[in-house]
């Protein structure tokens, strides 16, 4: 197998970074003698957890605007792929990404309403055209993923937008779900965690 990149995808608290980490000891069981790592957007490297803390600390005293969010993202991405995503694929590594590309159309675009063809711009800017191999999307009614933060405890400055901007976000991820079946599988993340992790197995067994 050559490396993979797969992405997990889908609105605040839909469980990306539990089921992440349950496939990754699941596929380092599976394939012993392959490397497997974990990533994120934003925050992969140094200068993406800078660009996190600006992004999500609610200490920021001014508001953050849509489009200067959207070029944080953006510059993070492109950090990420130079130095992660481009290096890791090299070397036949499969990559567990928690976010990717696809938060920046259901955020940025879905979410605060900025144009797509500017976000695909920049996306493919970022990227150097690098998309995912396979996309999982934990696809979860917006109500039961936000209570699931709350009981966590405190909220980032993106958790506390209004529940109308995380309904837009979750229609987005709907709408690329639709216009790219391929790559974007979708899971039913409502179930308990083991049920969410079982469905991901069997698209991740017919995948590779
Ligand atoms: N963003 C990101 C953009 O706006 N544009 C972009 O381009 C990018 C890349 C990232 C923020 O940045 C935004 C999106 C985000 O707002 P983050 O901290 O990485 O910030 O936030 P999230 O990715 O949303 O991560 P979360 O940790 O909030 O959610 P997860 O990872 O989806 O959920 P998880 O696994 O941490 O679970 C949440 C809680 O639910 C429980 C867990 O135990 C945990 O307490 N849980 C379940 N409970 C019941 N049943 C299940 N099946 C459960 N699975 C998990």
């Amino acid at each position: 197998m050559v490396g993979k990149f797969i992405v997990f995808e889908g609105v605040e608290g839909c469980g990306k970074t539990t089921q992440l980490q349950k496939t990754h000891l699941w596929l380092q069981e599976t394939f012993p003698s392959k490397k497997i790592i974990v990533t994120r957007e934003p925050g992969a490297t140094e200068l993406g957890l800078g660009l996190r803390q600006l992004l999500l600390s609610l200490k920021n005293q001014q508001p953050i605007y849509p489009a200067a969010e959207l070029l944080l993202y953006a510059a993070d991405r492109a950090q990420h792929v130079e130095e992660v995503l481009i290096p890791g694929l090299a070397k036949e590594t499969i990559i567990l990404g928690d976010r990717y590309s696809d938060s920046t159309i259901a955020y940025q675009g879905y979410g605060r309403g900025l144009p797509r063809a500017i976000i695909d711009q920049l996306n493919f800017f970022a990227t150097n055209g690098l998309e995912s191999d396979l996309t999982i999307w934990l696809d979860i009614d917006v109500e039961l993923s936000l209570a699931r933060t709350r009981r966590r405890g405190a909220s980032d400055r993106i958790e506390q937008a209004d529940l109308a901007f995380h309904q837009r976000v979750q229609q987005g991820y709907y709408q690329l779900a639709q216009s790219s079946p391929h790559r974007i599988k979708r899971v039913d993340a409502s179930l308990d965690e083991q049920a969410v992790q079982g469905q991901i197995r069997a698209i991740l067994q017919q995948y590779i």
